[in-house]
């Protein structure tokens, strides 16, 4: 049996994200509580620094970035699948457009508001984390910032109205899926925050959508410790990562060698192992960590900046000519 367990903080807008995943497909998961900053001493040894939230562990294999955890869940238990209705390019464009644009809005919006509220350890941690993004994370910045947040955010909220406008139940149809999970997860930031700053009694449609995604639940959530999950990852030996590389030819050149793969937005701490698998998806990293033994930490694609970490090896990788590189 697959055991999940599910790195995370209930306060997490982009845990949220999963969490409602794990209701769809009706999964039994681990809930490992980790701080809300770092430094994270029972994470980064699994998954070799990063620190970001949340990560999911299938006993030695790590799971980072919601991408990259939503891809595995569909894959290992397809049904109901998260691309429903229409095409599943459409689902991850409105993802990559939540996750991002709404969510920063969102954030924006929260932080402005209410960052007075917010203990200093948090604020000095976010200011390292979002490296310059976001006003530095300075509250006075983050003020200035606030007519032209809720501008921005009241658009997207009234885009999102009309979208919804024509009854349909879900963002792309009959079904709930990988749109619906992210475009929600903002939105239940911003409920959970400041529930009486967004005009809902104007937005019904938004309303009765978020009322059909809160009854699909969290699945079966059961409580577990840090310690136990680090003992799965000791007790467990990563999956062997499947042999198609098709699609990702630049980056399973490197099979084999030292990579350094680090998040592009914000949270950029980088994570370093032996590159033992690439698609068009993901990337996973073999590391040893000497107490937990053999890992594997998988990342997305996209979002992340993925490079040789060997500096000898990245100059000769970038002087050897390009002739035989495949076409896009
Ligand atoms: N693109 C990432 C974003 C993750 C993210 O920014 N998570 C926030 C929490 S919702 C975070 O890591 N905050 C700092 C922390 O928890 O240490 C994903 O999809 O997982």
């Amino acid at each position: 049996m697959t055991v999940i367990h599910f790195h995370h903080y209930d306060r997490s807008p982009f845990s949220e994200k999963v969490r409602v995943a794990f209701g769809l497909k009706r999964l039994r998961w681990h809930s490992v509580i980790q701080p809300r900053w770092a430094p994270k001493p029972d994470l980064e040894p699994l998954t070799g620094g990063y620190r970001r939230t949340p990560v999911m562990q299938i006993g030695a294999d790590l799971y980072c970035d919601t991408r990259c955890i939503l891809a595995e869940l569909e894959r290992r238990f397809p049904e109901p699948g998260l691309y429903p209705d229409g095409p599943a390019g459409l689902g991850d464009a409105l993802e990559s457009w939540a996750d991002r644009a709404l969510f920063a809005d969102a954030l924006g919006f929260v932080f402005g508001t209410q960052g007075d509220r917010f203990p200093e350890a948090l604020h000095a941690d976010r200011a390292r984390f979002t490296a310059g993004r976001f006003s530095g994370w300075d509250p006075d910045a983050m003020r200035a910032q606030l007519p032209t947040v809720a501008v921005r955010l009241r658009r997207k909220l009234d885009r999102l109205e009309a979208l919804l406008g024509d009854d349909r139940p879900y963002l792309l149809g009959c079904d709930p899926g990988m749109a619906d999970l992210a475009v929600r997860h903002p939105l239940w930031y911003l409920r959970e925050n400041l529930p009486e700053r967004i005009d809902w009694a104007r937005r019904p449609a938004l309303v009765a959508w978020m009322k059909r995604l809160d009854t699909i639940g969290h699945g079966e959530r059961v409580e577990a410790t840090p310690a136990q999950a680090l003992l799965a990852a000791r007790n467990a030996m990563p999956i062997a990562v499947g042999a198609s590389s098709r699609g990702a030819a630049e980056l399973s050149q490197w099979i084999g060698k030292r990579v350094r793969v680090a998040a592009d937005d914000w949270g950029g701490d980088p994570v370093e192992g032996m590159l033992a698998g690439a698609d068009t998806g993901r990337v996973s990293l073999a590391r040893r960590d000497a107490q937990l033994g053999q890992l594997m930490v998988h990342f997305p694609v996209d979002g992340f900046d993925i490079r040789l970490a060997d500096r000898t090896d990245a100059v000769r990788a970038t002087s050897e000519p390009g002739a035989g590189d495949p076409a896009i």
